[in-house]
Order: structure tokens, then sequence, then C-alpha cells
């Protein structure tokens, strides 16, 4: 499966071809969970691969052997991307589920369900930010041009797997009608992530005793996931994913967005913001509050072309 120029349309949300097809995507809507199932859900560059290996470790009592031999994407494999039936069909045990669809296309499927559903979420200035840059590397997304004509099409949801602000806002708002829900934010897990483990082991109902739970959060460290390469996309060819264009492990931080936000892309940003997430009582962390980054002062017309970091 090549298709790397094509676009899935569904439900009036696109895809990359590369990954979906419409019957993959229809494979998701319908697709049977178990009780005994963990879904990782979360809108691109939330936090995706860091659950997934959060609940890897957790699910393996802290033992990093399968987190650095099997890719992330066979043992916790995408719903709706089109090898997931055969990485199911392959595996045995509690099954590790990942997904980016927003919440109205898996509601039917969940309905009943008491499969453990974990929402990542991310600030949306550094999702839109690490989007950018993915952009530049995964040839199965679109050349984005300037930044701020990515920032417009991320504002208004015109990307792959649509807006933002309907994703977060469509999975927490019914986080009540999900059985066993847990959210947890990427800020949450980058200020705190031994606290972080505790509570995906509470939630997976896997204690971990604390050498357990140290070893684990010496895996899932961003230096030792950087250079792992189950979890790096350094496995991926170069025609699909281009890694001298960028790293998938590129920063890594909270607040990086400071570096490409002119401060009138920030200002708009904050308005729509505001407009968009009226109905929402999430907080998120903007800034690491350990540095003291300051905003960009230019303004859009003074911004250079840059380079992916
Ligand atoms: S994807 O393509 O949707 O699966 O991407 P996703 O995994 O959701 O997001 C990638 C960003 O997460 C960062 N990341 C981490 N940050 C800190 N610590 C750890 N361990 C970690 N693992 C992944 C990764 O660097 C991407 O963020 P940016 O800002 O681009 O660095």
């Amino acid at each position: 499966m090549a298709r790397l120029d094509v676009t899935e349309t569904f439900d009036g949300i696109t895809f990359p071809g590369h990954l979906h097809t419409q019957d993959t995507l229809r494979y998701a809507v319908n697709f049977k969970f178990e009780d005994t199932d963990t879904l990782i859900v979360t809108y691109p560059k939330s936090g995706t691969t860091w659950m997934q290996e959060i609940v890897t470790l957790v699910s393996c009592g802290g033992d990093p052997l399968r987190a650095q031999t099997q890719p992330n994407w066979a043992r916790a494999p995408w719903l709706e991307q089109y090898y997931c039936p055969h990485v199911l069909n392959a595996s045995q045990g509690p099954r590790i589920l990942t997904t980016h669809l927003p919440h109205h296309l898996l509601s039917t499927a969940l309905q009943g369900s008491k499969a453990k559903v974990i929402y990542v979420a991310r600030n949306p200035k550094d999702v839109a930010v690490s989007y950018y840059y993915f952009h530049k590397m995964a040839k199965f997304l679109p050349e984005p041009g300037p930044f701020s004509d990515f920032l417009n099409d991320f504002v208004d949801g015109a990307v792959n797997y649509g807006s933002w602000f309907d994703h977060v806002k469509g999975w927490t708002s019914n986080a009540g009608n999900i059985h066993n829900f847990l959210y947890v934010t990427y800020e949450d897990m980058w200020q705190d992530l031994h606290g972080s483990l505790e509570r995906v082991s509470r939630f997976l109902q896997c204690p971990l005793g604390e050498e357990e739970l140290a070893s684990a959060e010496r895996s899932c460290s961003f230096s030792s996931m950087r250079t792992n390469s189950m979890v790096n996309y350094t496995l991926v060819p170069k025609e699909i994913m281009d890694h001298s264009k960028g790293q998938f492990m590129r920063k890594g931080k909270i607040g990086d967005w400071v570096n490409i936000f002119s401060k009138d892309q920030s200002h708009s940003f904050d308005g729509v913001y505001a407009s968009k997430m009226a109905d929402c009582s999430l907080a998120f962390v903007w800034q690491n509050p350990e540095e003291t980054t300051s905003l960009n002062s230019r303004t859009d017309a003074e911004l250079p072309t840059r380079q992916a970091a």
C-alpha cells in the first residue's frame, strides 16, 4: 500500500490514503471492542507514541523487552489503519489499540463496552507546531508550505484527522458515556512522568512496585524513546518518512510553539481558542513553568522561513 498522494475523505474528514481506505475506516467504525481492550485516543501529535509506550510498559510490569523489540504499530495498532486486522489476528492476550478518530465515529462501537479508554490531549499550539514539522518529513502528508498557511488550516480543521477543537471537545464532553475513561495530558506526563505512570497503572489495574515504576520511567523518557528504533520511526523507509527532513522524536517539550508562532499568530490563535473552547472547562499548560522562553516578538511579515528542527 503506497498511495502516498491519496487523500481519503470519510464523513467529511480527510485521512492519509497511504494508511487508510474507505474499507479500513468502516472497519474501525464497526469495530467489535472487547471488555479487556485498552484504547488510546489522541488527536495527532498529542503524545500518542508516548502513551503507547507507557501502556506497553505498565502492561509488562515495567519490563522494557516488548517495547524494545516490537514496533509501536505492531503492539498498539491504529484501528483505522489498513494493517490493523492482520496485527490483531496474529496477536494474543489483552489488546492495546490506538485511534486518531473523533468521538462521533466510534461512539456506536464503544456503546456498552467496558474497554478502557485513555484520552491524551496536548496544548494545541504545541500540537500545531509538532504537526507542521511532521508534515515536512511524512511523505504521506501534504507539503505544509509556510507555517502561517498551515496554522490557518489547523485552526479551520482543514488538515488530516480534522479539527483539534472538535476532537478534544467531542471525546471529553462524552467521557461520562464511556464506561472506563481516563483523561491525561501531554503536559501531565512531561511534568510528572512517575505520577502519570501510577495513574495509568491504577486505571489499567496493573499495580507496579517502585522498582517496576522506575524501570518503566527510564524506558519512556524522551532520551530513551528517541534512540529506540521501535518507536522513533527510523524503521520506516525514507520514501515514507524522510528523516533528513526532521526527527519524529523532535524536541519533546512544552512550549516550543514560542519559537515559531509570531506575536500576531499567537494573539489571533488565543482569540479563536477562547471562542471555540468557551463551552469547555479544560485547562492546558502552554509553557514549561521552569523555562523563561519569551514569545517571538516579530510580526508575521518579519518571520523567516524555518527549517525542520
Ligand atoms: S503521532 O504521529 O500522532 O503518533 O505523534 P505523537 O506520538 O502523538 O506525538 C509526537 C510528539 O510527542 C513527542 N514525544 C515525547 N515528548 C516527551 N517525552 C517523550 N517520551 C515523548 N515521546 C514522544 C514527540 O517528540 C513529538 O513532539 P514534538 O513537539 O514534535 O517533539
